[in-house]
This record gives C-alpha cells, sequence and structure tokens, in this order.
C-alpha cells in the first residue's frame, strides 16, 4: 500500500476511535464531596468515590471516557461547563451530567453558562427534590437542561449516563 494511504487508513482509524470514545463529563457541585459521611437518610450511604466508581462502569459499557469532577466553588464549575462547550464543539464529548447541589435553586450564572456553552447537559439530583422542602422545587438549571433526573439515588448517574449513550448513539 503507498505510504499517502497507510496515512489516511491511519488517520480515520484515529478519527473513528475519537467518535466510539467520546468523554462524558461528570460534574458535582458544593458538599457533594460529603456524600456518604452525613445524612444518610437524605442521600444514602454512597460516597463520592463510590459514585465515580459507579459512573466508570457505566462508561466503559456505553464506550464514553469518563471525566469527574467536583467542585465547591460556583467559578470552577462554569469554568468546566464552558470548557465542556468547547470539547461538545469539536466532537470530543458527548454532554455532562451535572449535579449543581444547592447553586441548583440559586445560580443563575449557571444557567447563564450553560445556554451559553450550547452543552448537552443532564441535570441531576440524587434525591426526590419535588419531595423536599419548597425552595428545593425551583430549578435555575432545568430549563436549560436536555434532561432532568431526580429521586433515583445514586444509580442515577448511571441512568443518566445511559441516557446519553441513547442520545448520541448513531442507531
Ligand atoms: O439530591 C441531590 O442530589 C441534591 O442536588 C443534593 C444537594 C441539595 O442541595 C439539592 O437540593 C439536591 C445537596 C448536596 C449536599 O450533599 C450532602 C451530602 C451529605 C451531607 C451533606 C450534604
Amino acid at each position: 500500500m503507498p505510504r499517502s494511504h497507510r496515512h489516511a487508513v491511519t488517520n480515520l482509524a484515529l478519527l473513528t476511535e475519537r467518535h466510539a470514545m467520546q468523554t462524558v463529563l461528570v460534574l458535582n457541585g458544593p458538599n457533594l464531596n460529603l456524600l456518604g459521611l452525613r445524612e444518610p437518610s437524605v442521600y444514602g450511604t454512597h460516597t463520592l468515590a463510590d459514585v465515580e466508581a459507579l459512573c466508570a462502569a457505566a462508561c466503559e459499557t456505553h464506550q464514553f471516557r469518563l471525566d469527574f469532577r467536583q467542585s465547591n466553588h460556583e467559578g470552577v464549575l462554569i469554568d468546566a461547563i464552558q470548557e465542556a462547550g468547547r470539547a461538545q464543539a469539536t466532537g470530543a464529548l458527548a454532554g455532562v451530567i451535572m449535579n449543581a447541589g444547592a447553586y441548583t435553586h440559586t445560580s443563575v450564572a449557571l444557567h447563564d453558562a450553560i445556554k451559553g456553552a450550547g452543552v448537552t447537559l443532564i441535570e441531576l439530583h440524587i434525591s426526590n427534590v419535588h419531595a423536599r422542602e419548597a425552595f428545593r422545587h425551583q430549578s435555575y438549571l432545568s430549563a436549560v437542561a436536555k434532561g432532568v433526573m431526580a429521586g433515583f439515588g445514586v444509580k442515577g448517574y448511571a441512568l443518566a449516563i445511559a441516557a446519553l449513550a441513547g442520545m448520541t448513539s448513531a442507531a
């Protein structure tokens, strides 16, 4: 095979590989680092490390690469969403699963970031926020999210990854 064709084949393989291994960003907001360590009656006994392992398994099933993060800082979350928007535009990122914690109920800045980044984002809550205090019924994220997952415990993360896989698969 001529050298130039060999390059074409290699490039095609790299391209296919890139699309087969899109990244999913799982973004966790304030206080979620305390998961499993406090309030087990509301959030269960799984730690954030357990959630990361569960997401890693779900990503392996759906042939995604996992980028798993947590921050207590609104600006850091906004930077991550902007970065995700750029990555999705290149085809490298399938989407974002975001548990914004209490920022869900307060943050116009996160709303604007998601909208501005044009990123596919699934809003996630471990608890059923609608069965809790009235202040948790309001979300600044829902209107700019592709979908909302709430009340399925930490298994919701795996369900959301499966939902993203369903959205991005060619079939
Ligand atoms: O149900 C969810 O996943 C929430 O997003 C969790 C947030 C809460 O503010 C939302 O209304 C619903 C709280 C995350 C803090 O998690 C903790 C876990 C253990 C101990 C203390 C806080």
